[in-house]
């Protein structure tokens, strides 16, 4: 069964870079930009073609795996994770960073078997860099290894977050209220890439200490989520107890110090679950 899973691996980096290469084609256009939950919740023709792109392609090769995608979703598919081998994708994650051509525009591919992540493989198509992880094999960006920073002291840390898409004011309070706790620490600084899945590229790759957030999906963590556990990092909900994938909020940090030391300060509020 492993070398299934390996087969599957190599056609999801195959299939991300593929998808990439539209991405970056779309680019040179004009997007039609259509909303979905409100008015800064964007998708545009590119997410839904190479969403459509990557599960046509699965489809034909793995006939009995499952799909959650983003667009699948948002056109009514239902978002439920069981013990089958499934497809989480995010064709594109950042697509509000695509529409404004801000460059961090990520193609996520995670693979879970028995709810449990398999491989994860985001690819950041403008930088042209393939994040890889598979399970109990480490995590790699273009084929170098990847490892978290040893930086223990929150102090002197940098930590990545997003503003997420919701305008609802207790929200946006709840966000700047964890933003304010967490860079008053203080904190080196914040940043956000626009992306889940780079922000936890960067994790991986030891440029920033933790990333959280509150209203994420499943389809922009699944993947990162395993590059992060096996660059060495660790995974919780921003209340400190265990990740629960479909529960829209996550803390990956390099420790869990700094991950148990941000949670302290974020406000955490609960989103609608994805698989409700
Ligand atoms: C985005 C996430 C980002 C979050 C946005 C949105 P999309 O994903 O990656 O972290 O702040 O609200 O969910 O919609 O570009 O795939």
């Amino acid at each position: 069964m492993a070398d299934d899973w390996q087969n599957a691996m190599d056609h999801a980096v195959a299939l991300a870079r593929r998808a990439g290469e539209v991405v970056r084609e779309a680019l040179q256009h004009d997007r039609k930009v259509m909303t979905k939950s409100c008015s800064v919740d964007l998708v545009t023709q590119t997410d839904q073609k190479v969403e459509t792109l990557i599960i046509q392609s699965v489809k034909e090769k793995f006939p009995t795996h499952r799909f959650i995608g983003e667009e699948s979703v948002a056109a009514g598919e239902v978002c439920v994770l069981t013990d089958s081998p499934t497809w989480i994708i995010d064709p594109i994650d950042g697509t509000t960073n695509f529409v404004h051509a801000f460059p961090f525009v990520a193609v996520s591919i995670g693979f879970s078997v028995n709810k449990q992540m398999q491989f994860g493989v985001v690819y950041s198509c403008l930088e042209d860099k393939m994040y890889t992880a598979r399970r109990g094999n480490g995590a790699f960006c273009n084929g170098e290894p990847l490892q978290v920073s040893q930086q223990e002291d929150v102090k002197q840390s940098m930590i990545a977050t997003e503003f997420g898409s919701s305008r609802d004011p207790e929200v946006v309070d709840k966000i700047f209220s964890s933003l304010r706790n967490i860079l008053c620490i203080p904190v080196h600084g914040v940043r956000g890439a626009g992306t889940a899945a780079v922000n936890m590229c960067l994790v991986a790759s030891g440029c920033v200490e933790a990333y959280y957030e509150m209203g994420i999906h499943v389809w922009d963590v699944a993947a990162g989520s395993l590059i992060v556990s096996e660059a060495g990092g660790v995974l919780m909900d921003v209340d400190g107890g265990e990740l629960d994938l479909m529960s829209r909020r996550i803390v990956a940090a390099n420790s869990r110090t700094v991950a148990e030391r941000l949670v302290i300060e974020i406000d955490a509020f609960s989103p609608p679950r994805d698989d409700k």
